[in-house]
């Protein structure tokens, strides 16, 4: 049950749609002045990545004329390298932990999960620039990339563009009234890179464009069958998507568990948490608020101290990709960690 403090509530309509259809749009949730930190930092890193480059005469120059929605498109021109290395889980940025513990975004997603709110780190920054091979995201439920046994629960994915997310841009595409239905069969995809519901699987439904504007988020249940296209337009399609579970779901988050809350038991086949590779944190608490995580400084340090816990290679995913001799899972190479996609 949600508590009756919530600020930022659904309404009815709201919240039957997203249990009918299996996704929502809401729109108006930011204010232009609250997602700046945000940007602001990533442009910051950017522009210190840009300079790096241009000093190894990897880059002819930094295209600091350019605003964060186009600068990576000019610089992707010459060098992939940077795009590719803020891509998915890869930068930690303090900003990044103020979004996922944004009073807003935990009084949605409390309506839907309940009040022990559990951020699960499974959160990806996605600068989709034009023309890359590895931006578009194939058919495929996140419950894909979890635990089996997390399967039954529900995780909800808030997908926040920082720039207007539209069609030309690749927004996402969802597949409505197909998260009743449990699991598809998933495969890797060629490059092992991302998880793929085979197009004979979804059958001929067809799908939902759901463009966000700035400001709005995009919400998935982890059954919500998904995938985003090439971005068409010169503007980099900046967004971040955050995931959220209860905290009586299995969680490596280091918090007291409570009565009826899930504890691993591998005996029984109770994983340590619905994404074992990646450190959980507790982001909002009524029955022990001291442990809810308060700083940017502890987020940054759970994210660099995780020691890497496997998890069930249903597909063989992480098979495919260790046969890649570039790849490591998840190893961490300073504060951001040099870590590979899961999403
Ligand atoms: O942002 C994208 O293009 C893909 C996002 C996605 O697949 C996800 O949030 O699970």
């Amino acid at each position: 049950m949600a508590s009756d403090k919530l600020v930022f509530r659904l309404s009815p309509e709201q919240l039957q749609h997203f249990d009918v259809e299996g996704y929502l749009v809401v729109k108006d949730v930011f204010t232009e002045v609250e997602l700046r930190p945000v940007i602001d930092e990533i442009s910051a890193e950017l522009d210190a990545r840009c300079r790096a480059a241009v000093a190894r005469g990897e880059l002819s120059r930094t295209y600091e004329e350019y605003d964060f929605e186009h600068r990576l498109t000019h610089v992707d021109a010459e060098t992939k390298n940077i795009s590719k290395g803020m891509w998915s889980m890869q930068l930690v940025l303090p900003s990044f932990f103020y979004l996922l513990a944004n009073p807003k975004l935990l009084d949605i997603v409390e309506q839907f999960c309940g009040p022990e709110l559990i951020a699960s780190s499974v959160y990806r920054l996605r600068p989709k620039v034009p023309s890359h091979a590895w931006s578009p995201v194939p058919w495929h439920q996140d419950l894909a990339y979890f635990e089996p046994y997390c399967d039954a629960g529900l995780i909800v994915t808030v997908w926040v563009p920082l720039v207007d997310a539209t069609e030309e841009r690749g927004c996402l595409w969802v597949m409505p009234r197909r998260h009743k239905g449990g699991l598809f069969p998933h495969h890797p995809d060629d490059r092992a890179q991302y998880l793929v519901i085979a197009d004979e699987a979804l059958g001929g439904q067809p799908p939902v464009c759901a463009a966000v504007p700035k400001g709005g988020v995009l919400l998935l249940t982890n059954r919500t069958p998904h995938a985003s296209f090439e971005n068409k337009t010169d503007v980099v399609r900046w967004s971040m998507d955050l995931r959220y579970q209860s905290a009586g779901l299995p969680t490596n988050a280091k918090i007291t568990r409570l009565p009826g809350e899930t504890r691993s038991a591998s005996a029984v086949g109770v994983p340590v948490a619905c994404n074992p590779p990646e450190p959980d944190l507790l982001v909002r608490s009524r029955l022990r608020p001291q442990e809810v995580m308060k700083t940017a400084a502890e987020f940054v340090a759970l994210r660099k101290n995780h020691v890497y816990q496997a998890a069930t290679d249903r597909w063989g995913y992480s098979a495919a990709k260790s046969k890649d001799p570039t790849y490591h899972p998840y190893q961490t190479a300073g504060v951001g960690g040099n870590w590979h996609d899961r999403t």
